[in-house]
């Protein structure tokens, strides 16, 4: 069969390791994915296609039944579950017109997109946003790799390093990440780095799969992160185990980093986290005596709400003072490629007013991960990076004035690539919010819980049905080209366009068409690609596979310096300074916990952490596939067995976890790697089995855990706005079984 297959390559979508594929098309049909065969042997993280099932399983994806086909009109009211076929010329008509009332009526700004997870060109969405003149895109910026690439951008002036694990590298920190669950691709570097001899430390209050790897397992209490990579900066000055000559060339305010970090002896520091001193002393010893040293964080620090930032900021000075920036097996600097045209330039960012730019829903309290923060760095920063990743207006902030009016009111969004109402915390609110607007646009390929609060639902194409170039926002050198495998259109079956074709089509008929020179997103990606002498994305796969990977640098801050205001890595942030925050890290306890709130400890005893990556699911997507929920049917909060026992609850029972603001159901399962007082709850969950209709939408009240995750102002960091989806209190108890 295969002999006969015709061959497409492209970077799979399925998560954030992007790994080069072929798809096997065999009579226009996709039959299935493997690796790329051209993929240069030398990169560390490769792609591990042949041991994905989700991306063995995206055939009955694309194809599945439930996909949507053509424009849906919502008929009756706006939840009841009734839906007419509509063109797509008549809907962008209609959209446009209600758009254009909304704007005259109350101002740009009452228009918002909510953008999901890095899944698209959202380049052209932030296009249309500026040209529109709203500041208003919501989505999961504060929580999701936005916390770390902007105090990198603040304090080093590049976006995140590119944790480059490869042979040379001997030591592999890992901070609140679970590769082998959710990073696949890095997951088999690491492996092949640890048969090579690296050194595996991981921080994580759950024994993980990865954590079983590791030589040493620091299993701290939720939230206390700061306080943990503050007491090993401290360990490391003292016993003077940092880079001399990097710290005195390249770095500034050390001497105050020291005064900060005396607070934080080992002692003090165990108390706080709950791991040994000795402990942690290995630990530090291990990562700065084995260079070079890689540092891995993600979720378990970004998800950690007023600790955050500043747990990111300890985590970046750790790679700083130890000198394991931008040299080959440590942490890459790379930047975006000189010559393609950035996601940054496609955006326009500059055509947004400064008057509609102050306007953007928490700019004005939570600064650094906003239009003005973005302002603030990029004067000085080496990279420029998409505001597609960086600058976010602030979600829970812009549901709020949605339901209330104030600031001001917002009266339309449009969800494009996001399922706000499993993604985002406080379910609740989201759903009266969306309730109250005057027009809600969902672009999706499946009838998702979001979905059916829509006026207008358009059928998205997946990335196996469209071109694509990637480059991890701006924020890598090398770039990926991608041809579609299938169509997106067959008549009489189905019409599903890009996202592109939305932004376009609304931009066109809003005044913006000399914006808007590309008819498709082929041209407008070719336009991208000009400046490195191609001329279509054909060209550009038949000349080099799709894969434009330049010469590694080491090093790089010999020649150009670091992007900030003193040239330097500023371990004291004048940046941070400048907007008015602690220019140092510093420890605080979570805005709930048995020490921050012993009251409402005693009546929600347990420390929650959720959403932990889980094969096969990615996030809210894949339930409706049989492949993928077979392998999980349920979702599953982990407890420890002695606190199950005291509590009456067996593995497999149903569980109820609830706080002051709800409660949901999750199947139990007995897990001895969490402490007692600690539970693990999944997200993501809904269930496209049950009716779409209202009350059901889905099951979405059921087992979705951001029905119970609090998201007020006090809860979010007053630097970024991040909120806490990892360390509130909860009770937990058994349900009835059905
Ligand atoms: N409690 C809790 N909540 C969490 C997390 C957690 O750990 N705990 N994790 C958070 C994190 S890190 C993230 S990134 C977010 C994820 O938040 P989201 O990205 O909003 O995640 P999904 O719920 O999967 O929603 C994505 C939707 O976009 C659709 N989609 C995928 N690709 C495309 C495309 O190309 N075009 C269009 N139009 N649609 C597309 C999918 O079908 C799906 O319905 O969730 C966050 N929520
Ligand atoms: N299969 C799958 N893969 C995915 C995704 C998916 O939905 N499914 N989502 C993708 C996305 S958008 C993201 S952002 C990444 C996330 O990728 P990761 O962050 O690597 O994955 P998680 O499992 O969310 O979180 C890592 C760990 O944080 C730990 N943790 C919880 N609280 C704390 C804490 O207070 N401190 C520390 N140090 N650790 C803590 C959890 O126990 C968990 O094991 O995964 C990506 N990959
Ligand atoms: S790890 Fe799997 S889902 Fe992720 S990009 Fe690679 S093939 Fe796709
Ligand atoms: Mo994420």
């Amino acid at each position: 069969m295969s002999s006969s297959a015709e061959i497409k390559k492209s970077t799979c979508m399925g998560c954030h390791i992007h790994c080069r594929v072929e798809g096997h098309v065999v009579n226009g049909r996709l039959v299935k994915i493997e690796e790329d065969k051209a993929f240069p042997k030398a990169e560390a993280i490769r792609p591990i296609v042949r041991a994905c099932p989700r991306a063995r399983a995206f055939p009955d994806y694309v194809y599945h039944a439930n996909r949507l086909n053509f424009p849906l009109k919502r008929i009756g009211d706006r939840g009841d579950g009734k839906w007419g076929e509509i063109s797509w010329e008549e809907v962008l008509d209609e959209i446009a017109a209600k758009l254009s009332d909304i704007k005259g009526k109350y101002g740009a700004e009452a228009i918002a997109t909510s953008i999901g997870t890095a899944r698209t060109h959202d380049e052209y969405r932030m296009r249309f946003l500026n040209l529109l003149g709203s500041p208003n895109n919501l989505g999961q910026g504060q929580i999701c790799y936005g916390p770390g690439s902007t105090v990198s951008r603040a304090i080093y002036g590049w976006p995140d390093f590119y944790p480059a694990i490869g042979r040379t590298t001997k030591c592999i920190v890992i901070l609140g990440a679970n590769p082998e669950q959710a990073a696949r691709g890095l997951w088999h570097a690491l492996l092949s780095a640890q048969k090579g001899g690296a050194k595996l430390i991981v921080v994580d209050p759950r024994y993980t799969s990865t954590a079983q790897r590791a030589d040493i397992w620091l299993q701290l209490r939720p939230g206390t992160d700061c306080a943990l990579y503050l007491g090993m900066i401290n360990v490391i000055i003292k016993e003077e185990l940092y880079d001399k000559a990097f710290v005195k060339n390249w770095c500034y305010g050390f001497d105050k980093l020291a005064e900060r970090v005396k607070d934080y002896d080992l002692d003090k520091v165990a108390r706080i986290t709950g791991v040994p001193a000795q402990k942690i002393k290995e630990a530090t010893g291990m990562y700065a005596k084995n260079r070079p040293g890689v540092i891995v964080h993600t979720m378990g620090l970004e998800h950690l709400g007023v600790n955050s930032i500043e747990a990111m900021h300890a985590r970046y000075i750790l790679t700083a003072i130890t000198g394991n920036i931008d040299v080959r097996g440590g942490e890459e600097m790379r930047g975006h490629h000189p010559l393609l045209v950035p996601q940054y330039d496609i955006e326009l960012n500059e055509k947004l007013s400064p008057e509609q730019r102050a306007k953007q829903l928490g700019s004005d309290k939570f600064k650094l991960l906003s239009k003005s923060g973005e302002a603030l760095i990029s004067q000085y920063a080496k990279s420029k990076m998409g505001t597609t990743h960086t600058t976010f207006a602030h979600a829970p902030t812009v549901f709020r004035a949605m339901l209330t009016g104030k600031p001001y009111p917002v009266r339309a969004l449009i969800t494009a690539a996001s399922n706000p109402l499993v993604a985002q915390p406080n379910t609740k609110l989201v759903y009266k919010a969306i309730k109250n607007l005057d027009l809600h646009v969902v672009q999706d390929f499946w009838m998702t819980p979001t979905a059916e609060l829509a006026d207008y639902v358009l059928p998205a194409a997946t990335w196996l049905e469209r071109p694509s170039i990637f480059n991890y926002d701006d924020s890598v050198n090398f770039i990926y080209t991608g041809e579609p495998m299938i169509p997106s259109r067959v008549e009489g079956k189905y019409d599903r366009r890009t996202d592109y074709d939305l932004w376009r089509g609304l931009g066109i008929r809003l005044g913006q068409q000399e914006f808007w020179p590309w008819q498709t997103l082929e041209e407008a990606l070719a336009y991208r690609l000009k400046p490195l002498g191609f001329t279509s994305i054909a060209d550009s796969i038949q000349k080099t596979d799709g894969i434009i990977i330049p010469p590694k640098e080491e090093k790089k801050y010999e020649k150009v310096g670091f992007g900030t205001p003193t040239g330097k890595v500023e371990l004291y942030s004048t940046i941070l300074e400048k907007l008015g925050y602690d220019p140092l890290p510093e420890y605080q306890e979570l805005c709930e916990s048995p020490i921050s709130t012993p009251e409402l400890a005693k009546d929600y005893p347990f420390i929650l952490i959720t959403g932990g990556r889980v094969q096969p699911y990615y996030h809210s997507e894949w339930r409706q596939v049989d492949a993928a929920r077979k392998k999980r049917p349920y979702p599953v909060i982990q407890i420890n067995p002695e606190t199950a026992a005291d509590l009456g609850i067996s593995d497999g029972d149903w569980v109820w976890i609830e706080t002051p603001i709800g409660r949901i159901r999750q199947k139990c399962q007995l897990f001895g790697g969490i402490l007692p007082q600690v539970v693990h709850a999944e997200h993501g969950w809904w269930y496209p089995e049950l009716p779409g209709e209202e009350p059901w939408l889905h099951g979405v009240w059921e087992s979705n855990i951001n029905v119970v995750i609090n998201d007020e102002p006090r809860y979010c960091s007053n630097i970024s706005g991040s909120w806490t989806l990892r360390g509130l209190l909860c009770k937990i108890y058994k349900a009835k079984s059905y």
